[in-house]
């Protein structure tokens, strides 16, 4: 027996190391059950490469087929045998216009995959009206031969529902990346335009493969400098790279450029002047990149100038930029999170205060940019007010894919289900069944525009987003922007398997795993609707003791508001009243102590640290419980993952397996942390069984990281 586990051993082909540079686009031989039964459907391949996207088309499937099959398919003109894969629109393969298929309705981008048969010979077809869409069509049918899946009666029919899906780097031109933790920016703007790293169509194909087709390259907290010509040259030859992908650029725009880069004395949206350099400002950039996708704006919010400036609203701001690219085709992406230097109201209410008197204000060519949450993208926030309140302003929404809140690149955390928890969040603005999916695919309000935005957490690094696992959150931003409707599971699934194996025995427990991660975060850091407990400035670890410093809700403690009688932040009709922004429905659903979910308790609610809570449990002996809890599934994440070292390569395996050691650590960190401080309000003895704090409170407090990664600078 031993004899011969040794001699399977022996023969079987080692795993070769790998550093994750090649993402989910790995392409590794497929298992031989699978293999030959492809390569019978993939014996010739009938593609174009008249333009640079068919070419980019054609060679994608060529790789991919070679990879998992072994070989590459022929190239033919006409198919010949059975299996062929024919791969065009109408226009460019006479193939596929002679077969009538209905590629009508399809749209620009969307495709079909269908089992045809073709001069008597079965054979497979991806079609679309343009090339972009085939394109799509191909990455479609190359994760179906990487999962695995059958393709023999394949009728695949796909659209996007969303039309703009962009990342947003935020990225300085110095190359560092605010609340990056991958490394440097991936632009390396000194060297741009005349050196273009491969990696560049490296992050084509990888965003091509998901459905992302645009990308914002620059931060938010934007440098006007990239709007000047040097950098416009730069810019083209990044838009030059990506186009043959379907991926358009677009800019963050400082809304102070005509001071900063033009030499005028104000930026007023009113001045004629002002109007006038951004008229020209879009005319250069047109002249450099015929297709920019428009600019992104954050105005107003923390410390970026804006038009409030000229006493002038965000409506006025947004539409001096619209005018601008209109003639062009451009979009404004106007962000909803703002929160002013001198306003005394609850943060969670100001961005709905300031932009709903303004629906319907804003061009046609404006979309407002609202986050998932009110705050600030924390581990959990309620959906945003915004969301169902301007029925005549296109809202996109904005993702954070970067983990600036859930443990840096370290934490395993996979985000599809906290982006599908938002999606899925019931607005009730038309009443039962106004998801948030249904505001933003515009279904629900009927708008022009529609959009989904994620703050990237690609860098420099060589596995692109810091650890294995974050690719992960890139892969289903893209996913759910392409169909906001698609399931979190599936998606790690899929995902999984592309990544690192279809071997049942693997998939099963990995996707389990991710499947409970973001809430086990949740549960370490911020349980039961706490929120914005993290150390000042870098956000690394726990702090919530952090207090005074120039604003209030720069604080923990304004989060909080622990004291000895209870814990929370009243939004309710007895306190903010930010509850009053939902629909009335959800308004007494999250205003009422008795029937707001659990996981939004201390988000709305002041309460006493008695509370009765559902498990029966007083509140204090609860939280401590779930911050066990989180712990907990980080110790289990841990042995699942220890146990798959067979299944893939020792070298991601043993990055994981180190990564998830400092999340237990972190997590045991916030837990004793977190407890030591709140126990300091509650008076609490612990509940049965909990361990106390290995330390004083005064060794966290005292705990500093001036070099944490990705602080804002
Ligand atoms: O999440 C916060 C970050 C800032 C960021 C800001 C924003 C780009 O801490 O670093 O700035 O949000 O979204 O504008």
């Amino acid at each position: 027996m031993l004899g011969v586990w040794l001699l399977a051993a022996w023969i079987a082909p080692p795993l070769r190391a790998e550093d994750g540079y090649d993402l989910w686009l790995r392409y590794r031989a497929l298992a031989p059950e699978h293999a030959d039964a492809y390569r019978a459907a993939a014996s010739q391949l009938v593609a174009g490469d008249a333009t640079p996207t068919q070419a980019a088309t054609r060679a994608e499937l060529l790789r991919g087929l070679e990879g998992l099959l072994g070989a590459a398919p022929p190239l033919s003109a006409a198919v010949t045998r059975p299996g062929a894969l024919i791969v065009g629109t109408p226009a460019s393969s006479p193939l596929i216009a002679r077969l009538g298929l209905q590629t009508g309705g399809l749209g620009r981008e969307g495709y079909l995959i269908r089992s045809v048969v073709v001069d008597g010979h079965a054979a497979t077809v991806i079609a679309a009206d343009e090339d972009i869409g085939a394109l799509y069509g191909a990455f479609h049918f190359l994760r179906l031969l990487q999962g695995g899946q059958p393709i023999a009666r394949l009728d695949v029919r796909e659209r996007p529902r969303l039309q703009r899906r962009v990342l947003n780097h935020w990225d300085n031109l110095d190359r560092y990346v605010e609340r990056g933790y991958a490394g440097q920016s991936i632009w390396d703007w000194h060297k741009l335009p005349d050196w273009r790293d491969p990696c560049y169509t490296d992050y084509a194909r990888a965003n091509a493969s998901i459905g992302v087709n645009g990308t914002v390259l620059n931060n938010v907290n934007a440098n006007a400098q990239i709007l000047t010509p040097m950098y416009l040259e730069k810019v083209a030859a990044l838009a030059g790279v990506f186009r043959p992908y379907g991926i358009r650029v677009y800019l963050s725009a400082r809304f102070s450029a005509p001071i900063e880069i033009g030499g005028l004395a104000t930026a007023d949206p009113q001045d004629p002047a002002v109007r006038r350099w951004w008229r020209d400002k879009a005319d250069e950039i047109y002249r450099h990149v015929p297709d920019f996708g428009g600019f992104l704006v954050k105005a107003n919010s923390e410390g970026q100038p804006g038009p409030q400036d000229y006493g002038r609203s965000h409506a006025d701001g947004a539409n001096l930029l619209a005018e601008a690219l209109a003639p062009h085709g451009g979009i404004v992406m106007w962000r909803a999170f703002v929160y002013s230097h001198e306003e005394p109201e609850d943060r969670a209410r100001q961005a709905y205060s300031e932009f709903v008197p303004h629906d319907g204000a804003f061009a046609g060519n404006v979309m407002v940019q609202v986050k998932n949450g009110a705050i600030d993208f924390q581990p959990r926030e309620p959906f945003h007010p915004l969301f169902g309140a301007m029925p005549s302003t296109p809202l996109m929404m904005e993702l954070q894919i970067t983990k600036e809140y859930l443990g840096f690149a370290t934490h395993l955390a996979y985000l599809g289900p906290m982006y599908e928890e938002v999606l899925k969040a019931d607005t009730h603005a038309r009443g039962k069944g106004s998801t948030v999916a249904r505001v933003i695919d515009g279904s629900l309000h009927r708008y022009a525009l529609t959009g989904m935005a994620g703050v990237a957490n690609i860098g420099s690094d060589r596995n692109w987003s810091g650890s294995h696992f974050d690719q992960a959150n890139w892969y289903a931003f893209g996913r759910l922007a392409w169909n906001p409707a698609l399931d979190a599971r599936a998606i790690a699934e899929e995902w999984t398997r592309m990544t690192f194996s279809n071997d049942p025995a693997f998939v099963a427990p990995v996707v389990e795993m991710m499947m409970g991660s973001r809430e086990a975060v949740v549960d370490y850091m911020t349980p039961l609707g706490l929120h914005h407990l993290m150390g000042r400035g870098h956000h690394y670890g726990p702090a919530p003791w952090v207090e005074g410093g120039p604003r209030a809700d720069w604080t923990s403690v304004y989060y909080h508001r622990a004291t000895r009688e209870g814990i929370g932040f009243d939004r309710s009709a007895s306190g903010s009243n930010a509850v009053a922004q939902y629909a009335p429905p959800v308004a007494r659903r999250f205003g009422d102590v008795g029937r707001v979910p659990e996981e939004y308790l201390l988000w709305f609610h002041h309460v006493p640290w008695d509370h009765r809570m559902r498990s029966g449990r007083p509140l204090w002996e609860e939280l401590v419980h779930r911050y066990a809890r989180g712990v907990d599934y980080v110790k289990r994440m841990r042995a699942t993952w220890d146990g798959l070292g067979a299944h893939i390569d020792g070298e991601r395996h043993a990055q994981v397996a180190a990564f998830l050691a400092i999340q237990q650590k972190e997590a045991q960190w916030w837990r004793d942390a977190s407890i030591a401080y709140f126990q300091t309000f509650s008076g609490r003895p612990l509940p049965a069984g909990q361990a106390p704090p290995p330390h004083p409170l005064e060794h966290y407090k005292a705990l500093q990281f001036p070099h944490a990664p990705g602080d804002g600078r």
